[in-house]
């Protein structure tokens, strides 16, 4: 337990310095990315969304692939 809150401790300083090294306009960004991936809104990402996303990632890179193909 004190293990796991030392990481938490861990996660949110480093959170704190990738944030804190961003501008407004990548964190509206990756926020933008992070509600699109979250589809049912609870504020986590499971492993089925994240998969659904990255199926829809891939699926929208390989139209764009045949695109610049043809
Ligand atoms: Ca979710």
């Amino acid at each position: 337990m004190k293990k796991f809150a030392a990481m938490n401790k861990l996660k949110k300083a480093a959170l704190l310095v990738i944030a804190k090294s961003l501008d407004a306009d990548e964190i509206t960004g990756l926020q933008q990315l992070f509600r699109s991936i979250d589809v049912d809104g609870s504020g986590t990402i499971t492993v089925d969304e994240l998969r659904t996303a990255m199926r829809s990632l891939d699926a929208k890179l390989n139209v764009r692939g045949r695109l610049l193909e043809g």
